[in-house]
């Protein structure tokens, strides 16, 4: 099995207020469409359809006055209309894309998972459906509501299903000593490691990413490393190197190893 992670970054502009980056969502749905065989589940990021309006009312530490709620209804509409332009992108390539929204079958109780219901992903694979899934608002029984990452529901899916393949689709070529887009000296990793971490410089702010910065995001994919065979970032930026990573070759990139 190949899970994927097209990251918010990639297929928006995070920056800006939901603006999609067609062009390139379009290219890595044909890529998937060239590479990626019939057990694969896609998970998209939230990007500027969900990390900004998140951000600004605090979602991930729950929601609970008007404003807050009446922005949980705003951020589940807009990732969806997300999602909507992902289906799209895919079914122009012709896959069968099928979504699972993750305040569908995710529950938290104070920022917690507690519930994880893996049935439609795995009903969906049975039919030759390609499963869709999502970084989303879902119900939280103590907060209210929480955010689930996408890497929380790739992280769930490894478990159950222990792929062969985790590709995480970045802006980047990989985990970088600094960060490469304002330091030039930054050399990017082949391998990354628990032990690796301790050595790196990364920024342990989160900025606008309300789901935590890469730190946060590496924690994951070590946690995600321990269920499959082989997990690592690719640029989804680069032409082709999705299809060729997704047929399993070895592409500039960084692994990740428990
Ligand atoms: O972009 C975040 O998901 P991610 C979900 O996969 C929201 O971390 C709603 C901000």
């Amino acid at each position: 099995m190949l899970l994927v992670k097209l990251g918010g970054s990639v297929i928006t502009v995070k920056s800006k207020y939901r603006t999609l980056r067609g062009p390139d969502l379009s290219r890595l749905a044909r890529e998937l469409a060239a590479g990626a065989g019939p057990d694969t589940i896609v998970v998209h990021g939230a990007g500027s359809y969900g990390h900004i309006l998140a951000a600004k009312h605090g979602l991930s530490e729950g929601a609970r006055d008007a404003a807050a709620l009446s922005a949980v209804a705003q951020v589940q509409r807009d990732v969806r209309a997300l999602d909507l332009k992902v289906l799209d992108a895919l079914l122009r390539a012709r896959l069968r894309p099928a979504a699972v929204p993750p305040s569908l079958v995710m529950r938290y109780h104070d920022g917690r998972l507690v519930s994880f219901d893996v049935g439609p992903f795995r009903d969906y694979l049975m039919r030759e459906l390609l499963p869709v899934s999502f970084g989303d608002v879902v119900m939280d029984t103590k907060r209210g509501f929480s955010i689930a990452s996408g890497d929380d529901v790739i992280l769930e899916l490894a478990k159950l299903f222990r792929p062969d393949r985790v590709l995480f689709v970045a802006d980047v070529d990989g985990v970088y000593t600094g960060d490469p887009k304002r330091d030039r000296g930054a050399t990017r990793l082949d391998v990354v490691d628990a032990s690796a971490m301790g050595t790196l410089a990364l920024p342990n702010e989160a900025g606008q990413d309300v789901t935590g910065g890469l730190r946060r995001k590496l924690e994951r994919m070590l946690a995600i490393a321990k269920h499959a065979r082989d997990v690592r970032i690719i640029n989804g930026l680069a032409r082709g190197r999705l299809e060729a990573a997704a047929k399993g070759q070895d592409v500039v990139g960084t692994r990740v190893v428990a």
